[in-house]
């Protein structure tokens, strides 16, 4: 569904300092129900998983080869292609999930050092990472007003690390946040039209925050924050993005977040790893760690 209105929305409150002060971190993060930790990323990390990112969807034949190849321009006249919804979409997931690149991204040492920071715990980066690609034109289909307690399961604890692949200002369509909406605890769950399927109601009452994103700007917020997508209006360039899931690793993870994303035939972890090393650690390192699965 297009956007839900956002009668009122901010700018971000930047916690990066806070990384120095872990204490303070967590207070915020306790206040906030987010974290935007500008800048978290070296900016060439994440403009390599943007080039990745994008040769994947030049092999596709979405992007228009005679622009700049990081630009991520869209070929004209190329259909809009929705996640979860075609054949040619399956198959580009298929092949850019089986880079070792994008599981060794989950796994930075940056996003593991906040993550261990915010939790004051050892991490575990849940196996199930989840890449978009998000095309303009698209606006039905943004991502809704919704928790991520509803498809994560395991411990509400969890926070999600939003990562945009390459600087994303507003016409793109980067991600807004209900601020202290996790307060509210688990909301009632609706069918709704855009990434995930579901959502939840967005009234006036929520804050909004929201703000344009640099390469290496890195998003977290609770399993319980209500969040929703921006529409990407421009004119013909794709969003990339990322979302990984981090928790204590002491507390309860849920067995499908130790599966891959859209997991079925040809996206079995003996699928996304056929072409590894044998000896490669990223290979199901989940299955070496003591988990409390649920
Ligand atoms: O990028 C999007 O459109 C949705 C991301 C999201 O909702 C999430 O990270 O939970």
């Amino acid at each position: 569904m297009a956007m839900a209105t956002m009668t009122r929305c901010e700018p971000f409150r930047d916690s990066l300092p806070l990384l120095a002060r872990p204490p303070e971190l967590r207070a915020r993060a306790a206040t906030d129900g987010y974290l935007l930790l500008r800048g978290l990323l070296p900016r060439d990390d994440v403009l390599s998983m943007r080039a990745l990112v994008l040769a994947h969807c030049r092999s596709a034949g979405w992007t228009d080869v005679e622009a700049p190849m990081l630009s991520g321009r869209v070929l004209a006249g190329s259909p809009p292609i929705l996640e979860g919804q075609s054949e040619a979409w399956a198959c580009f997931y298929r092949l850019l999930y089986s880079r070792r690149e994008l599981h060794a991204f989950n796994q930075h040492p940056a996003l593991l050092a906040a993550c261990a920071a915010l939790f004051d715990a050892p991490v575990l980066a849940h196996p199930r990472l989840i890449a978009r690609v998000m095309f303009p034109g698209t606006a039905r289909w943004t991502t809704p007003p919704h928790q991520d307690c509803f498809y994560i399961g395991g411990t509400a604890q969890t926070w999600t690390a939003w990562i945009p692949l390459g600087d994303c200002p507003a016409e793109l369509g980067g991600l807004a946040i209900a601020a202290g909406s996790h307060r509210l605890g688990p909301q009632p769950v609706k069918p709704a039209e855009g990434a995930g399927g579901h959502g939840v109601a967005a009234d006036e009452s929520l804050r909004w925050v929201a703000d344009d994103f640099s390469a290496g700007d890195v998003l977290l917020f609770h399993s319980w924050t209500i969040h929703q997508a921006r529409d990407n209006r421009s004119e013909d360039r794709l969003r990339l993005s990322c979302d990984f899931r981090y928790q204590d690793a002491r507390e309860p993870v849920s067995a499908d977040s130790l599966h891959p994303h859209y997991r079925g035939p040809g996206m079995e972890w003996s699928d996304v790893h056929a072409a590894w090393p044998a000896d490669e650690p990223l290979r199901d390192y989940w299955q070496r760690m003591a988990l409390q699965v649920v």
